[in-house]
């Protein structure tokens, strides 16, 4: 089984990483003359960069994880790590692990299966965490979000009360989930990526809750002031059958039938056209930014406005698996450019803002892990404008990446055995 899954999630980089892309050596600054509608200037495409010679930091192994998804540090900066599989760990600084029990049922297969956990801004007061995960039911997976309670009290941690407060409808087949948190820096609010499911056109459907970015109250409702607010979504739905691999938007059948609407309206809706988006952060300006991956080539930072449309699949710089070209972002003023992309892929995973004291130069800077580029890679900013500063290859797929309490960047390996790393300043270095 877990071979199976290694083989499959692994399977995309690869294939992404044998093409060609059609646009790699395309110029930047050849974007701009198009773009007409938008100031912003063309992204830079650092999909060519190359790993520093060196790490200004030390890696330690604290501890290791059956294909682990997803970390989150409490407020005594203990730790919840996810695997994919289905088992949730309370773990310690020092690589202590206890298993949490009342974790949901998830559907194990291909990207599916346990994903993100997140600890509410209310935590302190009634110790809430959130989880993301593909949900079995009638027709096949969808995206699940939801809520418990974070029992410490016992000789094993439990999530009680756990209660799903938002979930993606129709179900159906398809990988590509999203599941990633990120709450507003007022903690009000919940922002949720639901991926396309590799359905393609749906992510440019308002009823459909693919391909989008949710802006929900921490009740899982649609959060007032969305762009959609007030908005009630159709009646019908279209049933768009994913076809068996990630080949052309344009072969994929599309078939019309009546039944309740999905639970998507556009009142939840903060953000369209997104494919599989793998990173959600705020960073200390309040500012929403988005690491997307692309299909063949085109991983994306994205920097996240309220209802804006960042084009997938209708542009996007990579191209489809089976080689068809996909429009440029630059040719279409609709839609929402990436502020930087990769070509070919990195394939993102995990997004976390820097702002610890460990590493004072790196404060401001985000941190993006690569799966398919086995890389960490820090993103500096010059105003609203990002670029990759540097690259280190970490040996190993990067599943996640969060920036710790103790000022430590700490990394998630993908796969059966998983290491969690703590990285800390290399002062021997
Ligand atoms: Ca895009």
């Amino acid at each position: 089984m877990v071979r199976h899954i290694t083989v499959a999630v692994a399977m995309i980089p690869m294939l992404a990483g044998c093409g060609s892309p059609q646009d790699a050596n395309q110029p930047a600054a050849s974007a701009s003359a198009s773009a007409s509608a938008s100031a912003s200037a063309a992204p830079v495409n650092y999909g060519n960069a190359t790993p520093a010679k060196t790490k200004p930091f030390k890696a330690t192994p604290v501890a290791s994880f059956d294909t682990p998804w997803a970390l989150a540090f409490l407020p005594d900066r203990r730790m919840l790590v996810t695997e994919k599989p289905g088992r949730l760990w309370l773990v310690t600084a020092t690589g202590q692990k206890q298993q949490v029990s009342g974790v949901p049922t998830v559907h194990f297969e291909g990207q599916g299966g346990l994903l993100f956990i997140a600890v509410s801004p209310t935590y302190a007061q009634n110790a809430q965490v959130y989880l993301t995960y593909s949900e079995p039911g009638e027709g096949g997976d969808g995206l699940a979000l939801a809520r418990a309670t974070l029992d410490t009290s016992g000789a094993q941690p439990a999530l009680k009360d756990l209660q799903v407060v938002w979930r993606q409808l129709p179900r159906g087949k398809g990988g590509q989930f999203g599941g990633y948190i990120a709450f507003s820096p007022d903690g009000r609010y919940l922002f949720l990526t639901s991926g396309e499911r590799q359905r393609f056109t749906p992510a440019q459907d308002p009823d459909q809750a693919l391909g989008k970015i949710l802006r929900l109250t921490l009740d899982g409702k649609p959060a007032p002031g969305n762009p959609g607010a007030g908005k009630t979504g159709s009646t019908t739905v279209g049933i768009i059958d994913p076809p068996e691999n990630t080949g052309a938007a344009a072969k994929a059948p599309v078939r019309k039938a009546t039944m309740p609407a999905p639970n998507l309206t556009p009142a939840e809706t903060w953000s369209t056209g997104h494919r599989n988006p793998y990173g959600l952060a705020f960073d200390a300006e309040g500012r929403l930014w988005e690491t997307e991956m692309g299909p063949q080539g085109g991983d994306e930072l994205n920097l996240i406005e309220p209802g804006r449309n960042y084009g997938w699949p209708l542009v996007s710089y990579g191209k489809n698996y089976d080689d068809t070209p996909i429009a440029s972002p630059a040719s279409d003023p609709r839609f929402q450019k990436p502020a930087l992309y990769w070509n070919p892929i990195i394939a993102p995973a995990g997004l976390a803002f820097y702002y610890g004291s460990m590493f004072p130069q790196w404060r401001g800077s985000a941190f993006v892990g690569g799966l398919a580029s086995t890389a960490l890679i820090r993103i500096a900013f010059d105003g609203t404008t990002p670029r990759e500063a540097e690259r280190w290859d970490m040996g190993a797929r990067i599943r996640a990446v969060m920036a710790g309490p103790d000022g430590a960047l700490w990394l998630l390996e993908d796969g059966s055995d998983g290491r969690l790393l703590r990285l800390t300043a290399d002062r021997a270095g």
